[in-house]
């Protein structure tokens, strides 16, 4: 009997407060102005322009220059007009909107007095709307979830490497007391090399020499010998008709040396000599190939220190490449470590992946933190659209967006570049790339590093959702 009554109350109440709501907030006024339309009293316009007798208030004339006296009709074309939309969103169209044939408001008050027929749709559309937002919440939720092991591998990823440079940089020092200990070993075999071989460069000097003077000596002698056989009267001058008596002279077989075949063939028995030279030049080649063959190069004691230096040289060149890879690695890591990864280090683990979109034409490469790349479908080459640059969003939100500058030149324009927008995702992944301005590319890159946690969810503001204004 006690809850019965006490429910009948309960409907009472809350039916005078729907009530007192309907008789103290006029149709069109949301909820949080409702204090302003007192029944009481004359109407206040909001905006201070004039106070108008209560009556006034959607009396379907505009008598407020801010339109507040006529919250719930068309008639000030400023004026708005507020759906309550009980189970979805509230909402707050233009007065225009009032009655115009066209259901703006899920709830349908807009259309009060006209032929549009518009029904209550706020309740299903309302569901819909809060499941599609907690499966999105839920999605973020997730992408939270998965940033934070983004940072958790980043901070890691960062530790080993900043060990790693630890370690190569004792390595390098050692590398480098080696390559020292090396070079040293190396000039002092060398010393003794360079003097033994020295004797042997006075040597081989001389030898050379003589071999050109030998030679020289060979080519004049056949030359003169070749000059004596045409030189019929033995007077030092050819002459014409000595050539002309020659029959290997002529040259097309009518059986005459003609004047010009004797002239011409003075040229070409220049050419038989340098033809001649030629072969007696590889003849000595070959002579010096056996003498090497043959004979040792050097002594047996200088070949000991030749050995030793080679030896020597060897070892310091290894000991130098030794050093200059590890700078080269260590160069690698400290430059990686320089870059900005993230206030948390949560975009490090994408470093050394590259992210793949297609679209008609092109295949597009991101390689966060080092490169964007263009490839056509069909052919080959890729096209470079820049190399990593740095973060570039907004002040307060800066690891929006990335920029990758300094790409290929444009023909006839700039150099190419690739400006990255990163949203939440739970899984990263280029989801979309486009050309705005030509050479300038977009690139759309989803991944959980920027999932931030979802707001909590408001008790009273889900219930506004579910119970507003009832
Ligand atoms: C290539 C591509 C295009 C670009 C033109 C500019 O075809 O890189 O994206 O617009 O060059 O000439």
């Amino acid at each position: 009997m006690k809850s019965v009554l006490a429910f009948s109350l309960f409907c009472v109440v809350s039916g005078a407060v729907v009530r007192a709501a309907e008789v103290l907030r006029p149709r069109g006024v949301v909820l949080s102005k409702a204090s302003f339309y007192d029944p009481t009293r004359d109407f206040n316009c909001l905006d201070g322009s004039g106070t108008i007798p209560f009556s006034y208030v959607n009396d379907d004339y505009c008598d407020c220059q801010d339109g507040s006296d006529e919250p719930g009709t068309a008639a000030c074309p400023n004026g708005f007009f507020h759906c309550t939309n009980a189970g979805h969103v509230p909402l707050n169209i233009p007065s225009s909107r009032v009655n115009d044939g066209v259901c703006d408001c899920c709830d349908a008050s807009d259309e009060y007095a006209s032929s549009s027929n518009c029904v209550d749709t706020c309740r299903e559309l309302g569901r819909a709307a809060r499941e599609e937002a907690a499966k999105q919440r839920e999605e973020r939720m997730k992408g939270y979830h998965l940033r934070q092991s983004m940072i958790e591998d980043g901070r890691k990823i960062k530790k080993e490497a900043e060990g790693k440079i630890e370690e190569l940089k004792k390595e390098k020092e050692e590398a480098e007391a080696v390559r020292n200990e090396k070079e040293e070993v190396k000039k002092t075999a060398e010393e003794p090399e360079k003097i033994a071989l020295e004797k042997y460069q006075a040597v081989e000097e001389e030898r050379k020499a003589k071999i050109d003077a030998d030679k020289k000596a060979k080519d004049e002698a056949e030359a003169r010998e070749a000059f004596a056989h045409i030189d019929n009267n033995g007077d030092g001058v050819l002459t014409v008709e000595e050539l002309q008596s020659r029959q290997t002279f002529d040259t097309n077989r009518d059986g005459q040396v003609s004047e010009e075949e004797a002239r011409d063939d003075t040229d070409e028995d220049e050419e038989d000599y340098e033809l001649h030279d030629e072969d007696h030049e590889d003849i000595l080649k070959e002579d010096e190939q056996k003498e090497e063959e043959e004979e040792p190069k050097y002594d047996e004691d200088t070949q000991k220190l030749v050995d030793i230096a080679n030896e020597a040289r060897e070892q310091f060149d290894e000991a130098d490449r030794r050093v200059r890879d590890l700078v080269r690695e260590l160069r690698s890591l400290e430059e990686s470590q320089e870059k900005d990864y993230g206030p948390e280090e949560e975009f490090r683990v994408l470093e050394g992946n590259c992210y793949e979109y297609t679209d008609r034409e092109y295949t597009y490469r991101l390689c966060p933190f080092d490169k964007a790349i263009q490839k056509p479908k069909s052919g080959h080459g890729e096209t470079r659209l820049g190399q990593w640059g740095e973060w570039s969003g907004p002040e307060e939100n800066r690891y929006s967006r990335m920029l990758y500058s300094n790409g290929q030149a444009c023909w006839n324009g700039p150099t190419r570049s690739a400006d990255v927008k990163i949203y939440c995702g739970t899984e990263t992944k280029l989801t979309g790339v486009t050309e705005p301005n030509r050479c300038e590319y977009l690139f759309f890159l989803r991944t959980p590093a920027v999932c931030t946690k979802p707001e909590e969810i408001n008790e009273d503001e889900s219930s506004e959702y579910t119970h507003t204004e009832l």
